[in-house]
């Protein structure tokens, strides 16, 4: 691998990480798969030759849990999600040069292949650890089989993530208070001999490594933490009977889903030069001895593909990641995706509607740069749509080439001008170093913004006066739109694929843009072409209503579910009122204060907390609280709160807190005041 600007001489791949085949998929999914595609074919666009994999994540708890709640096998269940993916991407023209799976032979072979030469090389040891047990069915509870409190942050946890808090992977055994998901019972820890994977012996590698690292800055600076602090080592096996065996296993131990689940990358890459033949594509060139590595994920998984992937390949002798790519989350109006309360636009869904896939891909690609969390709405969705790709794309490339079909039955006999071709060129330029800095938000307004450029050319030159006053000049205004045109469908295509080539052969062009490399933008098109169609249409307003109002419906109808069975336990809802009376004295001791929120904004990477500046009368104090998800960041700033204001400081996700708000409840209910209290004003 080079650190050489895109196109290098290398073969590249860009992988996405592998979904849990274990659900349904909603377009808040998509983000990363669009986002891998989109990569993969501007690689290609440059002429660096790309393959572009991956396959479903089929073992672990993750996919064990849900199948049992089905009362089905992890394997038919999976195989059935699996399916479902693979069918499902192409319609939102991701398309994957081999999509394969973590159980298949390829997969099984090479993880087993691996795991035998960290063994060798003498990166693997055994020792006793205790690990979550249910003490009443005598079952093994591992990762996600339990729930309980993370021991760094605090946050609600499963067994070996903290995902609802600080987002850290955690150790078997490390989670406080924890309880089978199964039963409800309290979990014991037992001792069981677990194998564990050296990661602290490589330091000093992934030192190095997070500096040569290239991609998203959350993914280069995150890691830094970890992998400066004391650097754990890995339990790479579980007592679970899903998964791959351990080589040579003596004992009923399966892999770590996640020791096997990055090997698929490898092992999807390598089933792609089967079937196309090595001297077309070569899996190990690329794995094992120059290729140029591209990992575009989800920013929850940021440690596994910073830490102990790269970890992994060293020491296996591979190619270590050119670049991480992780993208933030996507919303929808505001909150989070829920597949349990229906709260979700799923990807059928979303088809069904008859909406074609580049509409949200586009909106995927290009409302926040990829770091950013992303809301998703209807309303702004058919904003975006009718604003940029109907009215300044669709506009400029329905209006150019009608003009062009209708008075010179094609492209104008006139060459570009200078203005015009050295336009073309800094959108290719633009394309380029968008492509380099890995920012896919910038590949689209490459394009959206040459098609300003097309509109406002054409509403300068006016050719519809030219015709009769000036053939010529209309002629090679004309000409110059058309290329204008050509270099749009060149630019946009990884985008918006399939719009492009229906762009390409308005122009009268065979074949597909796809095959066209970013130097085709300044070639000629064809003399002749037949009127286009409209290229995106317009969504109505009262399209929006409908789907908004469908959307809502479907959210309160899981939701009166769901409150029905929360009704029935009422009772139970609220904790007990606490036996131990305090002093007024010790009350006194709280001092707590009126604050105003002045500004507020999300922690990069942390997935809960917000950073907040707090204005408290007597001074501005940064508070974190893990509210993110729980109200619209934006519309907190004006917001009356109170603090504890002589709480101890404390640091969450790397900021510092210098006090705590009040709230009520899981939704994090914000106490107010009612009157016109002054920050600083002491609550008493
Ligand atoms: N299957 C899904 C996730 O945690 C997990 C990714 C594996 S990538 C090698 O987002
Ligand atoms: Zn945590």
């Amino acid at each position: 691998m080079s650190h050489d600007d895109y196109p290098t001489d290398d073969p590249a791949v860009v992988t996405c990480g592998l979904p849990y085949a274990n659900g349904d998929l909603h377009i808040g999914h998509l983000r990363t798969y669009v986002s891998g595609d989109v990569f993969a074919r501007a690689l290609r666009k440059l002429g660096q030759q790309t393959a572009f994999v991956s396959g479903s994540d089929m073992h672990g708890t993750p996919v064990a849990v849900n199948a049992e709640k089905e009362g089905v096998t992890p394997e038919e269940f999976a195989l059935r999600h699996h399916e479902k993916y693979e069918a499902t991407f192409p319609k939102f023209n991701v398309e994957f040069d081999n999509y394969g799976h973590t159980h298949d032979e390829t997969n099984t072979e090479l993880t087993t292949d691996i795991v035998r030469t960290l063994d060798e090389k003498g990166y693997v040891y055994e020792k006793e650890i205790k690990v979550a047990w249910d003490p009443i069915e005598d079952d093994p509870l591992p990762d996600r089989y339990v729930e309980g409190t993370c021991p760094y942050c605090g946050a609600t946890a499963r067994g070996d993530e903290c995902d609802e808090g600080c987002g850290r992977h955690l150790e078997p055994g490390e989670i406080e208070n924890p309880t089978s998901i199964r039963t409800g019972n309290p979990a014991e820890y037992r001792e069981r001999e677990h194998k564990f994977f050296r990661v602290s012996d490589l330091q000093e590698y992934l030192q190095e490594f997070i500096d040569r690292l290239e991609g998203t800055d959350n993914a280069k600076n995150q890691p830094r933490e970890w992998i400066e602090g004391e650097l754990q080592d890995w339990c790479i096996t579980r007592d679970l009977d899903w998964g791959i065996d351990y080589p040579n296993g003596e004992d009923d131990l399966v892999l770590y889903v996640w020791v096997d689940a990055p090997i698929e990358y490898v092992s999807s890459t390598k089933q792609y030069t089967e079937r196309v033949g090595s001297d077309t594509y070569d899996w190990e060139q690329v794995w094992k001895d120059e290729g140029d590595i591209v990992h575009v994920i989800g920013r929850d998984i940021i440690q596994h593909h910073t830490i102990f992937w790269p970890a992994m390949l060293h020491v296996a002798e591979y190619e270590e990641p050119r670049a991480v790519v992780a993208s933030g989350f996507v919303n929808l109006n505001g909150e989070a995706f829920s597949t349990s309360r229906n709260r979700a636009v799923w990807a059928d869904e979303y088809l069904d509607e008859g909406f074609h896939p580049d509409l949200v891909r586009y909106y995927l690609t290009t409302t926040g740069g990829i770091e950013r969390d992303v809301n998703f709405s209807w309303d702004r969705f058919q904003e975006r749509v009718n604003g940029e790709l109907v009215g300044t794309v669709g506009n400029f490339a329905y209006r150019s080439l009608l003009f062009a079909a209708r008075n010179f039955d094609g492209t104008p006999d006139a060459d570009v001008s200078d203005e015009v071709e050295h336009r073309i060129e800094s959108a290719v330029d633009d394309f380029a170093a968008a492509v380099n800095d890995y920012s896919l938000k910038r590949i689209g307004e490459a394009a959206t913004a040459l098609a300003a450029f097309g509109n406002e050319y054409i509403q300068r030159n006016e050719p519809w006066k030219l015709t009769d006053e000036d053939p010529e000049r209309a002629a090679q205004v004309i000409r110059d739109c058309v290329q204008i045109a050509k270099a749009l469908a060149v630019v946009f295509a990884p985008v918006v694929p399939g719009k492009a080539d229906d762009l390409w052969s308005h122009l009268g062009e065979s074949g597909s843009v796809h095959d066209a490399d970013i130097q085709a933008a300044l070639e000629a098109p064809p003399a002749s072409f037949d009127e286009p169609s409209e290229l995106f249409e317009k969504i109505e307003d009262e399209r929006v209503e409908d789907l908004n109002e469908k959307l809502q419906a479907s959210i309160e109808a899981a939701t009166s579910d769901e409150d029905e069975a929360e009704d029935e336990d009422m009772s139970d809802e609220f904790e007990p009122i606490a036996d131990d009376r305090i002093g007024f004295e010790e009350f006194e001791d709280l001092d707590l204060r009126v604050g105003r929120i002045e500004t507020a904004d999300p922690i990069e990477g942390a997935d809960d907390l917000v950073r907040l500046e707090v204005d408290i009368g007597v001074e501005t104090r940064q508070i974190v609280a893990g509210i993110k998800q729980l109200h619209d960041v934006d519309e907190l700033p004006g917001t009356k709160i109170i603090v504890v204001a002589n709480l101890e400081k404390a640091e969450l996700f790397g900021t510092e807190s210098n006090g705590m708000l009040l709230a009520a409840g899981d939704q994090a209910d914000l106490l107010t005041t009612h009157g016109d209290a002054e920050p600083g004003t002491k609550v008493q």
